[in-house]
């Protein structure tokens, strides 16, 4: 996996003792690039949800887990990889040309996404074999 593509991104964590903790990302600092959209994802009881099942062409995301835990399946076409979202400080840069799947959200799971752009679903490939195709044509 083209680890460019691809990376953990720690914030930092400013504990305010028994005050609790804030967590900051700044866009084109801690974020590698300037955020443009910002969504959260709730209500992830159901054992059987699965979100993702798709690529970007353009869009890049930094993906948090902000309570509870997922795990994240990400492919680029040749490798998989899976990682155990459960520190709510740790995102993960997801760049461009990656499918990537979230599945086993535990209870009360919330997911926050930053995102490099606006909603544009022209944007999205979501059949596998289009994206298997996608990518053989870019590495071409
Ligand atoms: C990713 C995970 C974590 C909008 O109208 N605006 C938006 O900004 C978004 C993100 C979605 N939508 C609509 C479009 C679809 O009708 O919400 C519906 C579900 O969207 P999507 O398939 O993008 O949802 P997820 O949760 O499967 O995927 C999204 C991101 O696309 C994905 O890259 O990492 O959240």
């Amino acid at each position: 996996m083209n680890l460019e593509n691809f990376y953990l991104i720690e914030l930092p964590e400013i504990e305010d003792g028994i005050d609790g903790t804030i967590s900051v990302a700044e866009g084109s600092h801690h974020i590698p690039f300037e955020i443009k959209r910002v969504y959260y994802i709730y209500g992830l009881e159901n054992a059987n949800a699965i979100r993702g099942k798709h690529a970007h062409k353009h869009l890049e995301q930094v993906i948090f887990c902000i309570h509870g835990s997922f795990l994240l399946g990400v492919d680029d076409g040749i490798h998989r990889k899976e990682m155990l979202m459960n520190r709510r400080n740790q995102g993960v840069y997801l760049g461009t040309g990656l499918w990537h799947t979230m599945t086993q959200f535990s209870k009360e799971c919330v997911l926050l996404v930053l995102a490099s752009d606006y909603y544009d679903e022209s944007d999205y490939i979501r059949d596998y074999s289009e994206f298997k195709r996608y990518i053989l044509n870019k590495t071409a």
